[in-house]
């Protein structure tokens, strides 16, 4: 009977890992779009970018994006203040991110390089588009 028990036991926790790991897999693919190590996205057809300070700026502070590529912008929970108004002048881009689910969505349309900043201009970096 106890070896019956232990038996069940196991399939219920296979049950539960494989259900997780089906859920996950599920899930990035609706998405399309996995957050690399850099926090830059170039899987799919959104670029997912998400920023998070570091050392008082921006992080990453350098960008890489692809050109005629829907980008989704967002900033973390780690940054406050001033740096969740993000710009970016040359594209015409101002916004503040009250929430880490807010975005900004844009498409880059021509490559370049472009300098992204907070409203007061102490966290900044470059867009770089390519
Ligand atoms: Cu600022």
């Amino acid at each position: 009977m106890e070896k019956l028990t232990y038996i069940g036991f196991g399939i219920f926790i296979l049950i539960i890992f494989g259900g997780f790991f089906f859920f996950r897999g599920g899930g990035s693919t609706i998405n399309g779009n996995i957050v690399s190590d850099g926090g830059q996205v170039l899987q799919g057809e959104t670029q997912k970018v998400v920023l998070s300070i570091k050392d008082y700026n921006y992080y990453p502070n350098t960008i890489n994006v692809k050109v005629n590529q829907p980008i989704k912008l967002s900033l973390d929970n780690s940054v406050t203040g001033c740096l969740r108004n993000f710009n970016i002048k040359d594209l015409g881009i101002s916004k503040t991110l009250r929430t880490p689910q807010e975005t900004i969505d844009f498409t880059p349309t021509k490559k370049g390089t472009f300098r992204f900043a907070c409203s007061m201009g102490m966290g900044y970096g470059n867009l770089i588009v390519e």
